[in-house]
């Protein structure tokens, strides 16, 4: 059996083949490059994993899972945090033909449902340590929604008596692997959206197998690369921009760090002579700070390449990177969608500070269009319109949704304004779609709005997004409510629905109306612009 995904055109097929980009290779390949190796492949806060291990483990967790039953077709729900099980547990379900939705370790009991819902796992992989599986409740309301769910397996962090351990360390050389067909669904990601409901994107081994190899020539990983996985594992970015599959596929180590702060980072960069890391633009401006206070740059002296992205760079502080930590900054603008963009390792260093680089693949089709879908001349701002050999054809099981985000000729709009240079490099200008872009964590309006909704005296809830120094943007939701309410009741009711905290309002105002645009839509850009009316007011 095999998972339902919108597949490229043949004629598209065809030519992506023939040009080399789709190998026919499954994703597990990627694990079974190394595998005769003993060097280190990934390095977390309590082991060192090579790559013989995770390969052998890997097979041993598959044959394991097959005994169970488990089989080419199924689905799986996997959140954990930042540790070498991660990918372990990846390739296990990659060899067994088993499509995983890799949730966000800060992703709640709302979150885990829709994801849940939608791909109908038999076997869910979780943290037992994780708020939402403390105690059993959550657990049973996820087995009463999806019947399908049979199969529970717990990583206990610092555990090694774990279920998942005791699994994946079971001796057995006899294993198989049964892949899907490599022009067939690896595993969902997950995309920011705008939608009430968060949308999956199935990947395919072909495509995902080609960003990955791309990026990695792109950003010249190799064996001696050592990199630093600050960032949410499961995060796109942190997975293929090259990210731990591209170190994997080059022969290098990746060191995993729980959060991005100085803190954390900088010792371990230094521990581990780490020389590439990815950030979001955040995360930067708190490394610059600290680099600053502590007069510490000697300790990242190991640092080449620093890639920042999720959210856009200014320039100015684009400019401190390569001044004042002393490495070489490339800019990263991509999509869990497919399409990522850099900037080149040899591009001058106005273009580095300035623009969000360019496509991987000569093949990938972009170009700006006006509100009416007409192509708009070199730059000029407009929607991107994108589509390419590793940029998906359609949301997993959304038609309706599609059918608002695809052309006639299958090109995606993702809903950001860009222009693009005569030279094809792309700066982003602002955004269309209804999101809010948290310093890269991204956060549907709609999705929040429909949980605000459910409060019992709330008439109307619309969110915003809010200029902030550091972190780019926050959120605003702006509430009619039929009586008067506090902005902590309000995070009470969003937390007891179970959403990741970054999606918490940052802020709140009450008001008696919210503004309509002529067709009666929320007037967001009058909001919004409130905002910034208020903020001057105040300063
Ligand atoms: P997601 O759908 O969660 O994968 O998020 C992808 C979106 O993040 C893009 O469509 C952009 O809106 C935003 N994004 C990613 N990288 C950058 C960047 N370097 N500059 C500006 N926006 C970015
Ligand atoms: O924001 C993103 O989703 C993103 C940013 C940089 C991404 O998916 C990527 C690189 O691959």
């Amino acid at each position: 059996m095999s998972i339902s995904f919108t597949p490229w055109p043949a004629d598209l097929a065809t030519r992506y083949r023939k040009k080399g980009y789709w190998q026919d290779k499954p994703l597990t390949a990627i694990s079974e490059r190394h595998r005769q190796s003993d060097h280190p492949a990934i390095i977390d806060q309590v082991q060192t994993l090579s790559y013989r291990q995770l390969a052998t483990y890997s097979d041993q967790l598959a044959a394991q899972l097959q005994a169970r039953g488990l089989t080419t077709g199924d689905t799986a729900l996997v959140q954990l945090s930042n540790c070498c099980e991660f990918y372990i547990v990846f390739f296990a379900l990659l060899k067994l033909g088993i499509a995983p939705v890799n949730a966000l370790f800060s992703h709640q009991q709302s979150e885990l449902t829709a994801y849940a819902t939608q791909i109908r796992p038999r076997l869910l992989i979780a943290d037992r340590e994780h708020p939402v599986f403390t105690d059993n409740r959550f657990l049973e309301q996820l087995h009463a929604q999806c019947p399908e769910l049979e199969q529970t397996l717990w990583h206990h962090p610092f555990a090694d008596d774990s279920g998942l351990h005791a699994l994946f360390t079971q001796h057995d050389e006899t294993f198989t692997p049964t892949p899907s067909s490599p022009d067939n669904v690896a595993f969902f990601q997950l995309s920011g959206g705008s939608t009430g409901t968060p949308k999956l994107i199935p990947r395919t081994h072909n495509d995902y197998y080609y960003s990955i190899v791309a990026s990695v020539e792109i950003c010249q990983f190799t064996a001696q690369t050592r990199y630093l996985c600050a960032l949410p594992i499961a995060h796109n970015y942190p997975m293929s921009s090259p990210g731990i599959l591209g170190v994997l596929y080059a022969g290098g180590v990746s060191v995993l760090a729980a959060d991005p702060s100085p803190t954390t980072c900088f010792t371990l960069i230094a521990d581990h002579q780490i020389n590439v890391t990815a950030l979001v633009p955040p995360a930067v401006s708190l490394w610059l700070q600290s680099i600053r206070e502590w007069d510490c740059a000697e300790q990242l002296s190991s640092l080449r390449l620093l890639q920042v992205g999720g959210a856009k760079l200014s320039e100015s502080l684009a400019a401190r990177i390569p001044a004042e930590i002393g490495c070489q900054l490339q800019q990263v603008f991509g999509m869990a969608e497919g399409l990522v963009n850099y900037t080149r390792l040899d591009d001058d260093l106005q273009t580095i500070l300035t623009t969000q680089g360019r496509p991987i693949s000569p093949d990938d089709e972009v170009w700006v269009a006006d509100t009416q879908g007409n192509p708009l001349p070199p730059n000029t701002t407009g929607r991107l319109m994108t589509r390419g050999p590793y940029t998906f054809r359609g949301y997993y099981n959304s038609p309706e949704h599609n059918a608002t985000c695809f052309d006639q000729q299958g090109f995606y709009c993702s809903g950001d304004l860009i222009s693009i240079s005569e030279q094809g490099y792309i700066t982003v200008q602002g955004r269309e779609k209804d999101q809010i872009n948290r310093g890269g964590e991204k956060i549907a309006a709609e999705e929040v709005e429909n949980l605000l909704q459910r409060h019992p005296d709330i008439i109307h809830a619309a969110l915003v997004s809010m200029n902030d120094e550091l972190l780019g943007e926050k959120s605003c939701a702006y509430i009619v409510a039929k009586q008067p309410l506090k902005a902590v009741q309000l995070r009470r009711h969003l937390r007891e629905q179970g959403i990741a905290e970054f999606k918490l309002p940052d802020r709140f105002v009450f008001t008696e109306m919210l503004p309509l645009t002529p067709v009666g839509k929320v007037d967001k850009k009058q909001l919004r612009q409130q905002l910034i009316d208020d903020n001057k007011n105040k300063a």
